[in-house]
């Protein structure tokens, strides 16, 4: 159809006057209305209305609705200048002889007003009135973040100079990490795309502490700054529609887009404003466009024909880029040069006052006025698309150029164009030393800059490490866990939601356990909880649920406690880590516990299980249905064997794969304890099994050595001093099997088992590394020794160890195992069947371990070889079996 041309333009006139008069008479409410009317009309009448989510390529708030900026320009412009120029000294310092540190300088030049804005008017510290204000920075941009802690006397020019130079203490990291800086940075972010789901989380998690009573969180916001590159990221845009849905009106996303992101242009041939702008609209935000400065407003207001956004629109990013890389003659003479109307609008201006034409988002009044609208807005999260420079002020050095990103060198003559650019007071010995400026203490600037973060209850950013210690419960509160089955079969899984049901009935902690699963409650046998703690909803619960006359029917509540995040591990986990450092953010310890299908775990969210590490969460994730064989029925994509090797790489993750309900129990009071009670930094992570049996009662005094990784589960009884004698090693549910085995080795050959159950074998070999670094260090000493050495040490025979993971998992401690070790595990692809095939198949059922043990005694000279060939017969197995880590 066509619908660009138009046919008669008189009545166009007609119907664009009465649109202008309702406009000026009655309101912008008032035109929505009836434009809306007619479009559903239209419809109805069969017209077809192609939906578009685009308003024109212009600022969301025209000027005469600009909430006024109120402070002085002029001083914090010349405040702002400073930032700039320390931020770039930060870099080109330390990169001065080589480029081997690194750092980025064109990012936060780009960005400077708009932290400038935040920083000045908008975001507030936690004070004795309010619970402060949650920023995710933009990671790249951190040298921003460090100048303006430097003017604030917060950070040293010793630390400046140590920028990236950590390993002594007293350097500053390069991105924001809580691990290194945990009393200035808040939230990791580098990593593209985290920052932004994150803070979603964070959005909604405020919401929940809210709802649920246990914080006041009413007037807090979340702000998230991004780059427009950053938005490639599926995970930046994975939750915007749940941050819409939920009406996270505590939420504000600052993306800048500079139109550039590393290599090149982000969208050369399109416009990233407006497909961002079209995509949040579409996922129910308030999108606010900040696309041009005040100066662009005069040239604005003479646009009655329509010529100025039609240029405006037709142009591409790849253009409006170049036209910044350029100057004032260029833009006049490929911009506005296109159309000689256009051209004639700008005739009476100088090819400087063109190039000044700004963009919104280095404009301090336009960038206010976007964020007071951002902040009162209610009902929905709010986008702020920025358009900027990228590299703006660097000049030839790499403004609006492809190669600024990387940019960490600039010359002396760009450095004088900078400083006259924005007015630095900078002698050129100063600027040939690239020095760190000061306002004098007294300077007004100093008082103004002060003065603004008074008002906003302190400085930012900052990280609070502790906060109140909570009273745990003791072991003797898992008494049914402690004292066994007493011949009842059932899972660890079970036992785990057991424990979880006790503690959420806890007198004390009860309501800071949060349960979060991905629509997987069921799997994990946990629908008990949904009538009676609740899921969580902040509308409640507009539906009677089809199961309402059952006893455990869905119930969606204000006050639920339970997350359901739908099918979203990387949303459950940035719930997850939301809760886990509550502690931090909130002041308000929070326990979750994210039970998850173990294979989508850590491989499918590893960069987030590392910034949880970063961010210093305690908490416990639990890996359900785990272990290769164990999983039976579910093939290749949902059979665990490596989770625990993944979890090993975090360096303050803590995991366990336990057997026993006892061992369960033990390792979670002694995570509530240590993360909790102690307040360490750490988190746990730990297995559970869907496969049903009997649990024994605990033995007695076995606690401590549960939790270093290792104990003795049974003692082998010799019937004579002769027999000979091994030591066998297990986890999980193949720990069963290792039992087994020992009477097998016994009954048909006359040797002699001890069994030690190993719920952990990544922190055995922690602490052996530990103690072998420690006897290097004090050769002199008398010799410390690790717990496995301890355990193994006095025992005598071969070790020999299964489990249901790779061999890599119990390989883990080869280096402290003082005699001959072999290793049995489920390397290779899962598959489905039978646990019992699955076991034959993988090698790792009692028979194998019994064959493993015996060939581990001939090797050492104990027994003959044909005592292992008989029992290879014996049992049935196949020589010529091809290798499973291979099929
Ligand atoms: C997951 C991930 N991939 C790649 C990078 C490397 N990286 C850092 S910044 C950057 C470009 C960012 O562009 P944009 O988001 O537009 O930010 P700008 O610097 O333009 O503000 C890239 C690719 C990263 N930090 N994280
Ligand atoms: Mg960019």
């Amino acid at each position: 159809m066509e619908t660009t041309r138009d046919l008669d333009p008189l009545e166009t006139r007609e119907w664009l006057d009465a649109l202008t008069s309702v406009l000026e008479f009655e309101g912008p409410e008032r035109t929505h209305f009836l434009l809306d009317e007619l479009v559903i009309e239209a419809r109805r009448k069969g017209t077809p209305v192609p939906y578009s989510a685009n308003t024109p390529y212009l600022n969301t708030i025209p000027p005469d609705r600009e909430a006024r900026h109120p402070g002085d320009r002029a001083i914090e412009q010349r405040i702002r200048s400073l930032i700039r120029w320390n931020a770039l000294a930060i870099v080109l310092r330390a990169n001065k002889e080589s480029s081997e540190l690194g750092g980025h300088i064109a990012s936060f030049q780009s960005a400077a007003t708009l932290y400038d804005i935040g920083f000045g008017h908008f975001w507030r510290a936690p004070s004795a009135h309010h619970g402060g204000d949650l920023i995710y920075i933009q990671g790249h941009s951190s040298p921003g973040i460090y100048a303006r802690a430097f003017l604030e006397g917060r950070l040293t020019e010793e630390q400046l100079l140590n920028f990236r130079q950590e390993v002594d203490g007293n350097g500053l990291s390069s991105y924001p990490h809580p691990w290194l800086m945990p009393e200035f940075w808040q939230f990791p972010t580098v990593s593209m795309g985290l920052g932004p789901l994150m803070a979603i989380y964070q959005a909604r998690f405020l919401k929940y502490l809210h709802h649920r009573g246990l914080a006041d969180t009413e007037d807090r916001k979340v702000w998230a700054f991004t780059g427009d590159g950053e938005m490639d990221e599926p995970e930046s845009l994975g939750a915007l529609s749940l941050a819409g849905r939920e009406r996270l009106d505590n939420l504000i996303f600052v993306i800048n887009c500079n139109l550039q992101r590393l290599d090149g242009p982000v969208r050369g041939n399109g416009k990233i404003i407006q497909e961002l702008e079209a995509l949040f609209r579409g996922a129910g935000w308030n999108v606010i466009k900040v696309i041009w400065g005040r100066r662009w407003d005069p040239l604005i207001a003479q646009d009655t024909s329509g010529i100025l956004l039609k240029r405006m629109e037709e142009c591409v990013d790849g253009e409006y880029q170049d036209f910044k890389s350029k100057n004032g003659a260029y833009v006049r003479e490929h911009f506005f040069g296109k159309d000689p109307a256009l051209k004639a609008m700008v005739a009476s201006m100088s090819d400087e006052q063109i190039w000044s034409l700004n963009r919104g988002g280095h404009d301090p009044t336009k960038v206010f006025a976007a964020y007071a609208a951002a902040v009162k807005h209610e009902g929905q999260p709010t986008v702020i698309l920025a358009k900027t420079v990228k590299g703006y002020g660097m000049g030839e050095a790499g403004e609006g150029q492809n190669i600024t990103h990387q940019q960490k060198k600039m010359g002396e003559a760009v450095l004088k164009e900078f400083r006259d650019r924005f007015s630095l007071p900078i002698s050129d010995d100063q600027l040939k030393e690239v020095a760190f400026l000061r306002f004098a203490d007294d300077s007004p600037e100093m008082e103004y800059l002060r003065a603004r973060r008074a008002a906003l209850g302190g400085s930012l950013p900052a990280r609070r490490r502790r906060s109140v210690s909570l009273e745990v419960p003791p072991l003797s509160a898992f008494e049914a866990q402690l004292k066994g089955t007493e011949g009842r079969k059932i899972s660890t899984t079970m036992a785990l939601v057991r424990i979880l049901n006790m503690l959420l009935r806890d007198k004390k902690n009860g309501t800071r356990i949060v349960p979060i699963v991905p629509d997987e409650s069921r799997t994990f046998g946990m629908e008990g909880m949904f009538r009676q703690f609740g899921i969580f909803s902040q509308i409640g619960q507009l539906y009677q649920p089809e199961d309402a006359k059952q006893l455990m029917y869905y119930k969606e509540d204000k006050t639920g406690q339970i997350l359901q995040e739908g099918i979203n591990e990387p949303g459950a986990m940035a719930s997850w880590i939301a809760a886990a450092t509550s502690y931090s953010t909130s002041d308000t310890p929070m326990i979750p516990f994210y039970l998850f299908y173990s294979i989508f775990g850590f491989q499918r969210v590893g960069d987030l299980a590392w910034a949880a590490g970063d961010v210093r969460s305690r908490g416990f994730l639990i890996g359900g249905t785990a272990g290769r064989t164990t999983l039976n029925g579910e093939g290749l994509q949902h059979e665990d064997g490596h989770s625990h090797l993944i979890s090993a790489t975090i360096p303050n993750c803590i995991s366990y794969d336990p057997t026993f309900s006892y061992e369960l129990a033990v390792i979670i009071q002694d995570g509530l304890r240590r993360m909790y009670e102690k307040q360490e930094d750490v988190y746990y992570y730990i297995t559970v099994m869907n496969e049903n049996y009997e649990h024994p009662a605990m033995p007695d005094g076995v606690e401590d050595a549960i939790i270093k990784g290792m104990y003795r589960f049974k003692q082998g009884q010799a019937g004579s001093k002769e027999a000979p004698r091994v030591q066998l090693l297990g986890s999980g549910t193949i720990l069963r099997e290792v039992i087994a085995a020992a009477d097998l080795l016994v009954n048909d050959f006359g040797v002699v088992a001890d069994v030690w159950s190993v719920p952990s074998f990544t922190e055995l070999r922690r602490e052996a590394i530990e103690v072998e670094r420690w006897n290097t260090l004090h050769p002199t000493e008398t010799p410390r020794k690790s717990h496995v050495e301890t355990c193994l040490g006095e025992r005598e025979g071969p070790v020999i160890a299964a489990t249901d993971y790779m061999r890599l998992m119990a390989d883990q401690i080869r280096a402290w195992v003082p005699r001959r070790y072999r290793v049995l595990g489920t390397d290779g692809f899962g598959r489905s069947d039978y646990r019992k095939k699955l076991r034959h198949f993988f090698e790792v059922d009692r028979h194998w371990v019994t064959v493993a043990a015996l060939k581990a005694l001939a090797d050492e000279g104990t027994i003959q070889a044909s005592v292992v060939a008989d029992a290879i017969k014996k049992y049935g197995l196949d020589p010529e079996k091809p290798n499973p880590a291979k099929v």
